[in-house]
């Protein structure tokens, strides 16, 4: 559920990123953090470990425009997708307004994101999150390399809700707003009915990450306009991207950080 602080008119809608190990969920926040104005961005905060693999969770905060006279800020969020991560998995989902899927398309990766599908399966169960009515968009990612798993047999077996899905290239920024925009396009609603009883979008403006125009080839039908001028990003320079690394001792640390994180963001925005 979303956070929201009626003293400083501030509402944090918290979406995480889930999916297999090595999918590319960190590499949408990245590319995120790359492309969006700086004045809509907090600081990109990731767990890693030696491998760069991400340890607990990466979060990355966006101002995401106004509900009435609230504030509202995106909290990004990464899970770790290595298999022994479970716990940490759990905490990060707890709360949450909408999910990513982030799945890998490769084809000898189809059991790993049967797999960690059905760990968000359990771990939403263990929270109370019905997976059948929470905001939930899948994104294909990797769709560049070969032997790919059609989108149909994604659809099919992950996505009979038929909630958006789009397919990507991460690494290139391909489909990585799309995918954002589509996940606001399910929270924003969601959250502006749960906590101000709107239900009319016209009356209060639009909300939503003021994110730049670029289409990845799942672009739905609405925004392939928005495809022309794309501006296609060079590659990632590691050395340039300012992360604050967080310490935390262990999985059960993980909430009261996200808690304090949270705090600290929203003080800020004051
Ligand atoms: N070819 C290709 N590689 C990608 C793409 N997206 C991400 N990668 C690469 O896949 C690797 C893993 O990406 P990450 O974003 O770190 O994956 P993750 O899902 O955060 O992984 P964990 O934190 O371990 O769960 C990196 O080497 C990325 O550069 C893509 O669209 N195409
Ligand atoms: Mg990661």
């Amino acid at each position: 559920m979303a956070v929201v602080n009626y003293a400083t008119k501030n509402l944090a809608i918290k979406i995480v990123y889930y999916g297999p190990g090595l999918s590319g969920k960190t590499t949408n926040l990245r590319y995120i953090y790359f492309k969006l104005d700086p004045a809509s961005l907090g600081e990109l905060i990731c767990l890693e470990t030696d491998t760069e693999r991400t340890y607990f969770f990466d979060l990355l905060p966006i101002r995401a425009g106004m509900i009435g006279e609230f504030k509202v800020h995106f909290q990004l969020m990464t899970v770790p997708g290595q298999v022994f991560y479970e716990a940490s998995r759990k905490s990060v989902l707890k709360g949450t307004d909408g999910i990513i899927f982030v799945a890998d398309s490769q084809i000898p990766l189809l059991d790993a994101n049967l797999e960690s599908f059905d760990g968000l399966r359990r771990n939403c169960l263990q929270h109370d999150i019905d997976l059948n009515q929470i905001p939930l968009v899948f994104q294909y990612n990797k769709r560049d390399l070969n032997y790919l798993i059609p989108v149909e047999t994604f659809n099919n077996l992950l996505n009979p809700r038929k909630c958006p899905h789009v397919e990507a290239v991460a690494i290139n920024g391909v489909g990585v707003f799309e995918t954002l925009r589509e996940i606001s396009k399910l929270t924003v609603p969601a959250v502006r009915e749960k906590y101000f009883g709107e239900k009319r979008r016209a009356e209060i403006g639009p909300a939503g990450p003021a994110v730049p125009d670029a289409a990845g080839p799942g672009a739905s039908a609405s925004s392939q306009g928005a495809a022309e001028g794309v501006d296609f990003t060079p590659p990632i320079e590691e050395e340039s991207l300012q992360v604050t690394k967080v310490k935390v001792k262990s999985p059960r640390d993980v909430e009261d950080e996200l808690d304090k994180l949270s705090r600290e963001y929203s003080e800020k925005l004051k």
